[in-house]
């Protein structure tokens, strides 16, 4: 049993070597088709105005389950969003740039802006891509 959880452990370690070592290698260099306007498993809330809950696009949002969030601030002045538990800080976000993509609780969350506390909103888990059981005549 030990014995085959090392192995197990080894090989995943391989993988995940195997992986990273591939994408540094034929990553960014000579991909012709590198502009990509929206980063796959992460969900991009726009920051519009300070204008209440209507400070953010969309809001509330939907995050799918162990997608990440990007705030991309694309207003004129700069703001800072803060999960209101203070689990996730942008730090200040200039006109026209975009936060690191943020890990959120599986349960969302409320959040603001720490520059501008009335620009207010919020991210729910959203279960509806979960795998639901099949029905109808299409399965299989
Ligand atoms: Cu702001």
């Amino acid at each position: 049993m030990r014995a085959f959880v090392t192995i197990a452990v080894v090989a995943l370690g391989l993988g995940v070597w195997g992986c990273s070592g591939s994408g540094y290698t034929s990553g960014n260099g000579g991909n012709p088709s590198t502009p990509t306007p929206s980063i796959p498993g992460v969900v991009t809330i726009n920051v519009v105005a300070v204008n209440g809950a209507q400070s953010f696009s969309p809001n509330p949002a939907s995050l799918p389950a162990g997608q990440m969030i990007v705030w991309h601030n694309v207003d004129s002045i700069t703001h800072r969003v803060v999960l209101n538990d203070r689990s996730v800080d942008t730090g200040n976000l200039a006109p026209g740039t975009s936060s690191q993509p943020m890990a959120i609780a599986a349960a969302g969350g409320q959040y603001h802006c720490s520059i501008h506390p009335e620009m207010v909103g919020s991210v729910n888990q959203d279960t509806s891509n979960m795998p639901a059981p099949c029905q109808g005549a299409y399965c299989d």
